[in-house]
Formats: structure tokens, sequence, C-alpha cells
């Protein structure tokens, strides 16, 4: 049976992808490394617990010579940098209207202190925005997925050197001169919450060893946060857009209704989401997180000029990602993985093959939540279901496990519209198959389109639409699941 989902007419449907997992051609046209293109493929043994795939600087180091001949999947990606047309007539013809895609700040800057611009780095994204304004698809792009520059590792350092703090806003600022045209919505950082969330939920396991690392990271973040509201202080100058935060929101439950467990509910959702959306949109840092710093011996490295940018500069829309939610305990219980970031297990949902509990309640109760709490207009920029697949006789997937995902957070999106919620937009990850961030597999596939490479990208690097894509393009013509 079907049922018609009700969704503003101007709602911005689209498709997410990031720079290092898509575009390939890392040597191309004068473009450098990033760290992401120095992580070798590893065979994973345990899809549930992949926290065991950590990247040393060593890791990174090793692989400049590569005496292992071992093979590195973001270098190569799905070829995107050769194959955009063909991947955004294919957005277009499912119907979407809008594509977050990232720059890669190694084609812009290949060394960071390179007295101008590469000319043919930017050459390259001006076309794609082009094609994508031929195809009639609005942008948001994110200034930095991940992808930081070798030369930070190279001449180590940190986002507390001024050195990359300059770096990051000489590039955060040229292209937004030259694409200001073309991209209406801007991101400064993919997942802004992630470094210092890893960091505190490696602390938990360990206090003492790793609260080092803690401090790092909540300094790192500092100088993230404000180099943000400095980007958004700089566009400004262009009436046309406007510059969002991107966080990766973990939903979580009490395991009961214990008080004592509540109560450690609220604080996971403090420390692991409100206090990054609290900072960026308040323009201040909240007291229960000045309480944990003070706490645990976190001292913010903070000065009033720092205050003064934050406060002025409040981020205008919202983005997240939402895959999965988890449950809390105070008094311990079992828990999953998610890429190393571990979570409760909710007994009431399934999960994936990599651990992540499938929760379409527990997207409208994000939505419902966040715009209670801050009234800004909110974009789900990342949400899907990555997926082991292979093509079949046909040359497609029959991944109905997609279409049954999409359809039932589409319908809690609704929800939350007729609840009131302010929702503009949607950009799932992905409308096309790419190298997966955290364990840097082909196979864990989360595309409406399926590209013909193994982890190792053997193969032709074909499209084929799958199922899920005929399923979503008819969505979009019907609102329909
Ligand atoms: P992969 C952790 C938790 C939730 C989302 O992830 C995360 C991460 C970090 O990996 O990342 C986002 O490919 C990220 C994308 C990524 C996507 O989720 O590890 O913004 O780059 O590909 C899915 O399965």
């Amino acid at each position: 049976m079907t049922k018609k989902l009700e969704f503003p007419q101007n709602f911005l449907w689209g498709g997410a992808t990031a720079a290092n997992q898509v575009e390939g051609a890392y040597d191309v046209d004068g473009k450098t490394l990033s760290l992401m293109e120095m992580i070798p493929f590893k065979e994973i043994e345990d899809r549930k617990n992949t926290s065991g795939s950590k990247v040393t600087k060593q890791t990174l180091l090793d692989s400049i010579e590569n005496k292992a001949g071992l093979h590195f999947p973001k270098r190569h990606g799905i070829d995107f940098y050769h194959r955009y047309k063909e991947d955004i007539a294919l957005f277009k013809e499912a119907g979407m209207k809008i594509f977050r895609m990232s720059i890669a700040w190694t084609r812009i800057f290949p060394n960071g202190n390179d007295k101008e611009p590469n000319k043919a780095g930017l050459e390259f994204y001006r076309n794609v925005f082009k094609e994508c304004k031929k195809q009639g698809l609005e942008v948001m792009v994110t200034i930095n997925h991940f992808d930081l520059p070798f030369w930070i590792l190279q001449k180590q350092i940190s986002w507390q050197s001024e050195e990359l703090k300059d770096n990051y806003l000489r590039f955060a600022y040229l292209v937004i001169d030259e694409f200001h045209e073309y991209v209406k919505y801007w991101l400064p950082f993919n997942e802004i919450n992630l470094g210092a969330l890893i960091a505190t939920s490696l602390m938990s396991e360990n206090k003492n060893s790793m609260l080092d690392n803690v401090l790092a990271s909540y300094n790192d973040l500092h100088v993230q946060f404000v180099l943000q509201a400095k980007v958004i202080k700089y566009a400004k100058k262009y009436k046309d857009i406007k510059v969002g935060c991107m966080v990766a929101d973990a939903t979580s439950y009490s395991i009961d209704c214990n008080p004592e467990n509540v109560m450690e509910n609220l604080k996971m959702d403090q420390m692991k989401k409100f206090f990054y959306y609290d900072v960026m949109a308040k323009g201040e840092y909240p007291g229960y997180a000045l309480r944990m710093f003070k706490e645990y011996g976190v001292k913010i490295d903070k000065t009033p000029e720092d205050d003064k940018i934050l406060k002025e500069n409040p981020i205008q829309f919202i983005t997240f990602s939402y895959y999965m939610s988890g449950t809390t305990t105070k008094t311990g219980g079992e828990l999953t993985e998610a890429n190393g970031l571990k979570a409760g297990k909710n007994p009431f949902l399934e999960a994936t093959e990599w651990g992540w509990q499938i929760d379409p309640i527990g997207l409208r109760y994000t939505l419902n939540q966040l715009w209670d709490r801050y009234h800004l207009p909110l974009f789900i920029s990342e949400n899907g279901i990555g997926v082991l697949e292979k093509l079949n006789e046909n040359n497609t997937v029959e991944d109905d496990y997609r279409i049954d995902y999409l359809g039932r957070h589409f319908e809690q999106m609704s929800e939350a519209i007729k609840d009131g919620v302010d929702v503009f937009g949607y950009t799932m990850w992905t409308p096309i198959d790419v190298v997966s961030a955290s364990t840097n597999e082909m196979s864990k596939r989360y595309g409406l389109i399926f590209v013909d490479y193994d982890d190792y990208h053997n193969g032709t690097g074909n499209r084929f639409k799958k199922k899920s894509y005929n399923w979503f393009k008819n969505f979009l013509e019907t609102k329909e699941i």
C-alpha cells in the first residue's frame, strides 16, 4: 500500500558526496596528496568492530614510499574528476534539485604557501558548478571535508598553529570569492564534532593516558569554531549566500527510566551534540561544558577577541548527518560500534552489518529537538544506509532494504514538518557509491547508483542504476512511499 507524504514545493532534495571519496585523479593537474589519500586499504575482519583499524602517523608516513605495494582507495575514488558530467546528469535525471560536494584544498593550494592558487584546480570546480547550473542543481559546498593536506604532517603543524589557520582562511575566502555565484550554501567544516567526540569516547576508556589527546582536540575544535565564525563574517559581503554548520548528530536515548540513566543521557546529548550547536548558534560556551572542562582539567586557550567573533557571527542554518541512534546507561550495558564511536544497543532497533542502528523515528525526534532549541532552518546533509552489494545478471541491484530505509526516514521528516519544524532540504549519503570514509571500502555501498569498482579498484568504474534509483525518481514525482 502506498502512502503520500507532504513536503513543501521548494524542498531541496538531493545527494551528498565528498572530494576525497569520489574524485580520484589524486596527482592530476597539480594536486598534492591529502592525509585521506595516504591511508592504505586493509581488509576488514569484523565489520561490527572497526575501531581496531586506527591510523597512526607512522601509517601515513610509511605510505609515501609504499614499499609494501599497498592500495590507497581514496586516491582513486570513483573517478568523479573525469566522469562528473555523467554523474551530474544522472542526479538530474533522478529529479534532484541540489548537490552537496566538497572542494579538495590540495587542488587549490597544493603546497599551502603557494603564491597563487592553482588555476587547474579552480577550473575543475568551476566546470563542475557550471554543469550543476546547466542541469538545474543548486550546490552546497563543504569547504573542508576530512581531507587535510599532507603538508600539515610534513610541517608538523596543527589547527592551533597560525600557519594552518591562515592557510585555511585563505583557502576558504578564495573559494567563496571565486564561486559565490554558483554556490548558495556553504559549510566550513564537515562533522565538526567528530574529532573531539572520538577523543572523548577514548577518554572514558582510559581517563589518564588520553587526557592530552582530549585537551588538544578541544583546543583544535575551538580554533575551528573561530575559523568558521570568521568565514561567516567574510561571507556576509555576498548577499545571496548562507553559511551553516555540519554536525554528526547521534541521537541518544536513556536505556530505561532510571533517573540516573536519564541524567547520564542528558549529559551525553549535551557533550555529543548540543555543545557544538550551542557554541555555533548562540556564540558562547554553555555552562555544562565549562563545568565538564573544569572537572577534567581541559583548558581552552581562548581570547576575548575569539569570544567576540563567535558572538557576532552565529551560523545561519543548521545541517547535520543522521544515520542511527544509540542508548545511554550510567551503569553499563551492551555496546554497538559506529566507526569507533561506541553507542549502547537498543533492543527495539535493527542494525546494519557495521552495527549502525536504524532509527527513522529518531530523525523526527532530532529535527524537533534542534528546531525547538535553535529556531534555525534545518537541512539534513547526510542520511543513508551502507550495504555489501553486487550487480545481478540484469546489471542492477535489488536494494529493497534501501528503499525501505529511505522511505521510512522521509515519512518521519514529513511528520516533523507537520510538527512545525522548518526543514528546507535533504541530501542523501550517497546518490552514487563512493569509498567509505571510515573503512576505506568500496564495498560499503550507499548509492542509488552502483559503481563497478571493488575494494582494490578492479573494474570498469561504470555506473548502473539500482532499483532504489528508480524508486527515488518516482518518489520525487509522486511523494509516494
Ligand atoms: P562511512 C562517523 C559517524 C557518522 C558519520 O560513513 C560519519 C562518521 C565518520 O566516518 O561520517 C560521515 O563512509 C561522513 C562521510 C561518510 C559517511 O558519514 O564511514 O561525513 O564522509 O562517508 C558514512 O560509512
